[in-house]
C-alpha cells in the first residue's frame, strides 16, 4: 500500500496502574528521554504529565498519572482526581501492572474504575518488570492479571530494559483511531523545563530520604535561566513539612543535600541535553499539603484543591 494515503493517527493514551509499577519509567522510554520522576518509592508522580512522541504517521499523546491511593489531605485528593480525569478523557489505556508481583486489592479496584471510565475496547493490559520473574512464574502471573480484563490485549514489557517496547508500540498504532496533529511535531511534553526539573529533584529526593520524609517533600523551581555558554543556572527550594526534616534533608556536614543535587542534576541533564549548574535550598512549610495558595504555587490546580 502506498504509505502515502495512511490517514494520520493520533490518540491520547492514559498509563494507568497503582503505585510504583514503572508507569514514570515506561513514559520515558517512549518518549526516549526523562521528563517524569521516577523513583523506588510509590506515589512518586502527583500531576499529570504528557509525553508526546509524534512520526510522520502517528501522534501519541501519553499521559502519565499519579498511581491511585486512598486520600488523606488535599494534596492527595488532588492527586486522584489527576488519574480518575485522565482515565476518562482518554482514547486508550494502557493498564501497567507489575509482572512479578500477583494482582492484588489494589489492582481490581483501579480495574473498576477503568472499567466505570472506559469501554474494554479501549484497554491493553501492559506487564511490566518481566526481567525480574522466570517465564513460569510470569505466565500464572499473566493469567491472573488478564481476569481483571479478559478483553483486552496483553503484551509484555521491562521497561528498564526496553524488551517488548516495540511490540507495545505496533500494538497502540493498531489501535490508535484516526485524528489529527493536536501538538506541533517538535513538541515533546505539555510542561515547562523548568516544572519538569522540579520533579526532578523531587524524584531524587524520594529516592535518596528513608520512610515517611519524601512524602512531606514539594519542591519550587525559583530560577530557570540559560547562560550565554548554553548551560543552564537553576535555584530550587525544597519544601519540607518541619524543621526536623529540614535537617535530615540538608543530612551532616551537607552530605545529603549534596547527592540529592548530584542526582538531580544528572536527570536533568538527560532531559535538557545542557550543562546544569544546580542551587538548593531547603525551608520549612508547616501544613503546606493542606495550603491552598502554596498548593497553588508549586503547580497543584485545578479540581481536588
Ligand atoms: N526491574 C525493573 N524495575 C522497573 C521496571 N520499570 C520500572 N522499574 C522500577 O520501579 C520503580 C518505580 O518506577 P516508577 O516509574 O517511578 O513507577 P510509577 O508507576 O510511575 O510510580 P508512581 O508515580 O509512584 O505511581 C523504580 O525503581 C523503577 O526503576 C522494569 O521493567 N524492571
Ligand atoms: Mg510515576
Amino acid at each position: 500500500m502506498d504509505q502515502q494515503h495512511l490517514p494520520f493517527k493520533s490518540g491520547f493514551i492514559a498509563i494507568a496502574g497503582k503505585p510504583n509499577v514503572g508507569k514514570s519509567t515506561l513514559t520515558n522510554v517512549l518518549l526516549g528521554q526523562p521528563i517524569a520522576g521516577v523513583s523506588a518509592k510509590p506515589q512518586t508522580t502527583r500531576k499529570r504529565q504528557l509525553a508526546i512522541r509524534t512520526t510522520d504517521e502517528y501522534q501519541m499523546i501519553f499521559v502519565d498519572t499519579p498511581g491511585l491511593h486512598a486520600p488523606k489531605d488535599k494534596l492527595s485528593r488532588f492527586i486522584n482526581s489527576e488519574a480518575v480525569s485522565a482515565l476518562s478523557d482518554a482514547d486508550l489505556i494502557l493498564f501497567l501492572v507489575d509482572g512479578s508481583q500477583k494482582p492484588d486489592e489494589e489492582d481490581s479496584k483501579l480495574a473498576d474504575l477503568v472499567h466505570e471510565a472506559q469501554k474494554e475496547d479501549s484497554v491493553l493490559l501492559v506487564i511490566n518488570k518481566i526481567d525480574l520473574v522466570d517465564g513460569k512464574t510470569l505466565s500464572a502471573h499473566r493469567k491472573l492479571y488478564q481476569a481483571l480484563f479478559p478483553e483486552a490485549p496483553v503484551v509484555q514489557i521491562s521497561a528498564q530494559t526496553g524488551k517488548g517496547i516495540g511490540e507495545l508500540i505496533d500494538s497502540l498504532i493498531e489501535r490508535l483511531p484516526e485524528g489529527p496533529m493536536y501538538f506541533p511535531e517538535e513538541q515533546i511534553t505539555q510542561t515547562y523545563e523548568r516544572d519538569i526539573a522540579a520533579e526532578l529533584i523531587r524524584a531524587a529526593c524520594m529516592d535518596l530520604l528513608e520512610d515517611e520524609l519524601p512524602y512531606s517533600i514539594a519542591v519550587r523551581t525559583d530560577e530557570y535561566s540559560e547562560r550565554e555558554n548554553g548551560a543552564v543556572y537553576i535555584k530550587a527550594t525544597i519544601f519540607v513539612e518541619r524543621d526536623a526534616q529540614k535537617a535530615i534533608v540538608i543530612g551532616r556536614n551537607g552530605e545529603m543535600i549534596k547527592r540529592i543535587g548530584t542526582l538531580a542534576r544528572t536527570e536533568i541533564e538527560a532531559m535538557n541535553g545542557k550543562k546544569v549548574f544546580l542551587e538548593l535550598y531547603v525551608k520549612t512549610r508547616k501544613n503546606w499539603k493542606n495550603d491552598p495558595a502554596f498548593l497553588r504555587e508549586v503547580g497543584f490546580t485545578g479540581k481536588g484543591s
